[in-house]
């Protein structure tokens, strides 16, 4: 007999504490001998799942083809709407600071010199593009982030477009936000060597006073970038002490590996390595409860740079957005935005280039990381991240409690959740190991029924073949449903399944 000693450590923290080398059975296939028991302790809230948990993050000159965020781009509704009926979709990115509000036809570009690796023209935004937005807002029931450019912006021009876009936006803006990644901005050549957050600060707040001015119910949200901690914290406190009324939100980014020509940008690290994340988190939440504010992960993905071909582009991407998300969740986060978009709108991003090209030996469409690829004119898929994205959408509107594992996991986690009338337990199981282990969910609750919709594929590497309850997304955005596989129940409150290697599975269990 195993010895069965009980870790009392939480299912989500159980990874973060064993770093990507203590797995040694990584890249084996031994079958575990004991049942691994997950005993959920319904009775410990962790947190609120929000209805707009999920969202999807692109770039903001993608506004400059207003037909693509319009009602008549029927199959991208169709996408959002299968993947949450009430979704957030961010707008922003590094383009955001290369676009200008062309209020009417007599509204010319300023004037612009762009330096090397910057786009050769701004893009322009006009009204009917924001109204399409919304529109296009109304029929998915999304809400939106709106991206405002600090880089090669005004406090006027700022002002004016925050105005536009809170008047035809209306209830579906659910904030502003003011430059994308201000830590980047020497690097991306926006701002001299004397650029740091004090002076970022000062020129936030220079553009955040002139929009409330001018719309005194402004809600603002940032930074906006990744977690470095004096940029972070001093925005926590200084922008948060001034615009106290209009800040709604503390915003991070993330990406878990990157460049995608790097050997160390791999689906191992990607999934078994915690270190960077859980810093990431560390700084995000102590910014968040210093400056009282929900904080949400506004701009994500698996690896920098418009992603990597085999491994952001895979099964295994998908194991790590239902993971990732459900870990922010856990952490206190209150959402997520997956970036993405073609490759045409990446490489504007990136300076003319998608790295990931490079080691695909082929110039993509598409971003190698995008959620939804093609186009209304070729036709969309979803690729296999957008069904990670769809387990966790699907616990929506759930309270998170409590489990823990009856021994430490390292390639399995588990998040459960009650949803509203307490009366359907959902458990989220990711096993990213390569060994089926057979589980015993121990509920705490006397429930009856138990079904679950597994998240599956050929392979952690394959690209292609992915299915959610059995069930794949077509080209119309459309999810067929299938019926659901009956879990078997062991005792008043216990249940069985079985995790094959490479799987995920949303488990529903009723009173
Ligand atoms: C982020 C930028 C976004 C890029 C992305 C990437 O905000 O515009 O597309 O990086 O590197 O930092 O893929």
């Amino acid at each position: 007999m195993m010895n069965r000693r009980r870790f009392l450590v939480s299912a989500p923290t159980s990874l973060a504490m064993l770093g990507a080398a203590a797995h040694p059975l990584w890249g084996m296939g031994t079958a575990m001998s004991q049942p691994l028991t997950l005993q959920v302790h319904p009775g410990q809230h962790r947190g609120f799942i929000p209805r707009d948990v999920m969202g999807l993050s692109y770039e903001s000159t993608q506004l400059g083809e207003p037909e693509y965020f319009a009602p008549s781009n029927k199959a991208l509704v169709q996408f959002l709407r299968t993947l949450s009926p009430s979704g957030s979709l961010r707008l922003g990115g590094n383009t955001s600071e290369f676009t200008y509000f062309k209020a009417n036809a007599t509204v010319e570009a300023p004037a612009w010199f762009p330096q090397p690796t910057q786009p050769k023209e701004l893009t322009p935004i006009t009204p009917a593009a924001l109204h399409n937005l919304r529109h296009f807002l109304n029929v998915t029931g999304w809400n939106c982030i709106y991206g405002l450019n600090l880089g090669t912006g005004t406090p006027e021009r700022a002002a004016e477009e925050a105005a536009a876009v809170v008047e035809i936006l209306g209830s579906k803006l659910e904030y502003l936000q003011i430059g994308n990644e201000p830590n980047n901005y020497i690097r991306y050549r926006l701002r001299s060597d004397a650029w740091n957050e004090k002076v970022y600060l000062a020129e936030w707040l220079s553009f955040a006073r002139a929009i409330v001015k001018r719309i005194p119910t402004a809600r603002l949200a940032g930074p906006d970038m990744g977690a470095e901690a004096a940029w972070m914290n001093l925005f926590a406190s200084e922008a948060v002490a001034e615009m106290k009324q209009h800040l709604v939100a503390i915003t991070d980014h993330f990406y878990a590996e990157g460049p995608p020509t790097s050997p160390e940008s791999t689906m191992q690290n990607l999934l078994l390595n915690p270190k960077k994340i859980d810093h990431e988190i560390n700084v995000t939440a102590t910014a968040g409860h210093h400056a009282g504010l929900p904080f949400r992960m506004t701009e994500v993905n698996s690896c920098y740079s418009g992603g990597k071909p085999g491994v952001s582009n895979t099964l295994g991407s998908a194991l790590w957005a239902g993971d990732l998300t459900l870990k922010l969740l856990s952490a206190g986060f209150c959402g997520i935005n997956f970036h993405g978009g073609s490759a045409r709108q990446i490489r504007a991003s990136l300076g003319g280039k998608m790295p990931g090209d490079a080691v695909a030996k082929s110039e993509a469409d598409d971003s190698y990381y995008t959620p939804i690829a093609g186009s209304a004119s070729h036709g969309y898929s979803a690729r296999p991240i957008f069904y990670g994205m769809l387990l966790v959408a699907r616990m929506a509107g759930a309270n998170l409690v409590e489990s823990s594992f009856s021994e430490a996991q390292s390639t399995i986690t588990a998040y459960a959740a009650l949803t509203a009338t307490g009366k359907t337990m959902q458990i989220a199981i990711f096993n990213k190991g390569s060994q089926a282990t057979d589980m015993l969910l121990s509920t705490g609750k006397l429930f009856h029924t138990a079904s679950v919709q597994r998240l599956t594929g050929p392979a952690l590497e394959a690209t292609t073949g992915i299915r959610f309850g059995n069930a794949t997304v077509g080209s119309d955005g459309q999810l067929a449903t299938d019926r659901a596989e009956i879990l078997r129940r062991t005792t008043a409150s216990e249940f069985k399944i079985t995790m094959p290697p490479g799987s995920a599975a949303l488990v529903s269990i009723h009173a």
